[in-house]
Order: structure tokens, then sequence, then C-alpha cells
């Protein structure tokens, strides 16, 4: 690679010719946290943030808070550990993982008009390949997000996890489109929803498709993804790391698009 190139990146980050668009959502007590069948397993608590200190007796002139915070809160990433699939990747931690795959191009998947049609609305491999027709291939190494717009939901958790007495009614991917992707050789797979995978995605063969076959051949994915809106269907790039921590299954993250300022949407 010319060094040029990466100067001239930076001269465009620095002029705002290139935009950085914040791909997460706001995480806080609010924060819409996934919500399994107590019957079947243990979920993730509330965010909590605590004061420690803000120019007070406790803390003279310095602000501070601790946190309660599950790892898969709010816009966050998930780690081959995560899923039983995944178990013996070495570098399948949020502390091993290889981090020269997480800047990457990304392919923005607009689905929007489909899942305000039907919330349970699947992407299916033949709609990416239709999709690549018309938008150009998905290639090595990419990111694919699905964009549904739900992050519009995020301020109300009943809205976001759109549960009834069937249990959670959210967009997500079929198992064959998954698979599709990755014998594309994506690095992972993103959704605006509160998981990789569709709501109804237990009844699926394998369920959670997203989770366990991602994670299976140590694949990566973005949960409660934001403002997809605003990226191009390609020329972004996205940043989307997790705090290193120590054999982590995952992590809230910052997740960042460069987008070429004439591509910024809205
Ligand atoms: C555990 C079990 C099922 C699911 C999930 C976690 C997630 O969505 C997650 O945050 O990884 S569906
Ligand atoms: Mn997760």
């Amino acid at each position: 690679m010319s060094h040029d190139t990466l100067q001239d990146l930076g001269a465009l980050i620095a002029s705002g010719g290139i935009e950085v668009v914040d791909c997460s959502g706001t995480l806080g007590p609010s924060t819409p946290i996934l919500q399994l069948p107590e019957d079947f397993a243990k979920n993730t608590p509330k965010v909590e943030i605590h004061k420690i200190s803000e120019y007070d007796a406790d803390g003279p002139f310095f602000a501070w808070n601790w946190l309660k915070l599950g790892e898969h809160s709010g816009t966050h990433f998930d780690a081959p550990h995560h899923w039983i699939t995944g178990k013996d990747h070495a570098d399948g931690y949020t502390d091993t993982l290889d981090v020269n795959r997480l800047v990457a191009p990304v392919n923005v998947i607009d689905c929007t008009a489909e899942c305000a049609a039907d919330p349970d609305f699947l992407l299916t491999a033949d709609l990416v390949k239709e999709w690549e027709a018309e938008h150009g291939e998905i290639g090595t190494g990419e990111w694919v997000v699905m964009r549904s717009d739900w992050d519009k939901r995020a301020s109300d958790e009943a809205a976001f996890l759109n549960a009834d007495e069937t249990g959670p009614h959210s967009p997500g991917p079929t198992p064959d489109c998954i698979e599709y992707l990755l014998s594309k050789g994506i690095v992972g797979w993103g959704s605006q929803c509160i998981g990789t995978d569709a709501g109804q995605a237990g009844g699926m063969e394998p369920p959670f498709p997203a989770h366990n076959l991602l994670h299976r051949d140590n694949c990566f994915g973005l949960a409660s993804l934001a403002n997809l809106d605003r990226l191009p269907p390609k020329g972004a790039i996205l940043i989307a790391a997790p705090l290193k921590i120590e054999r982590g299954t995952g992590s809230p993250i910052r997740a960042l698009a460069l987008v070429p300022k004439a591509e910024v949407q809205g």
C-alpha cells in the first residue's frame, strides 16, 4: 500500500470529506435488554450507572461512575466463544481475536420496507444475491449488516423487543442466508435488533442460525446497530471493536462508520 493513501485518508477525516457516522445507541438504564424465557436460561440484568462522585464530598474536583453491565448489552459485539459452536476457537474471545478483522468495508442491505410490512421478515440467500446483482458482490473480509431501522424503536423497550404470547417478533436472517454470507468469506453479520438472529429464530434449524453458524466459523456478530439509514449500500468502512475483556464473549461497542461526505444519507 502507498503511504500516501493513509495520509489522504487522514486528511479527508480531518477536513470533513469523510464523515464518521455513529452506529451505536446510547447505553443506559433504559437500553433494551434481551429477555430469554426464564425457564430456559438466565438473563442479562438492566444496565446500571452508579455515581462515585461529581465534584462533591466523594470527589471534590472530579466526576466518575461505575457500571453494572452485561457483555451483551445495547449496541454490542458477539465473539465466537459466545456460542457452543464456536467454543474451540482459541482466538474467539474478546481478548484474543485478531483486531485486523474489525475494520472493514460494510455492505448495508436495506430491508426497511419488508420489515415495516412484516416484523418477522427473514432475509434469504436469494435476496442477498439479488442485492449483489444491484449493488455489487460482497467481498472477503467484509461486514454485512441488515438495515431494518429498528433503532427508531430503541427508546421503547416493548416496541424494540416486540414480543407477544408467541414470543419476540423481529427480523433476521435465514440459515441459508448466513451460510451464503460465510461462503463469501465475510468477517461478520450485524442487525439493528436486540440480537443477530430473528425474534423467531429459536424455531429454526439450526436454532439461532446467525449465532450457530457465524461463531462456528470464527466470525463475529453485531447487534442493536444504530443509524444505518445514514450509510450507503456500499462504500463505507465500519469499525466495530469490543472491549478487551478477559475471556470475554462479547462487549458493548462504539460502532463507527467512515462515509464519504457526499454519500452520507439524510
Ligand atoms: C443468548 C442466547 C440467545 C440469544 C442471545 C444470547 C443474543 O441475542 C446475544 O446477545 O448474543 S439470541
Ligand atoms: Mn450478543
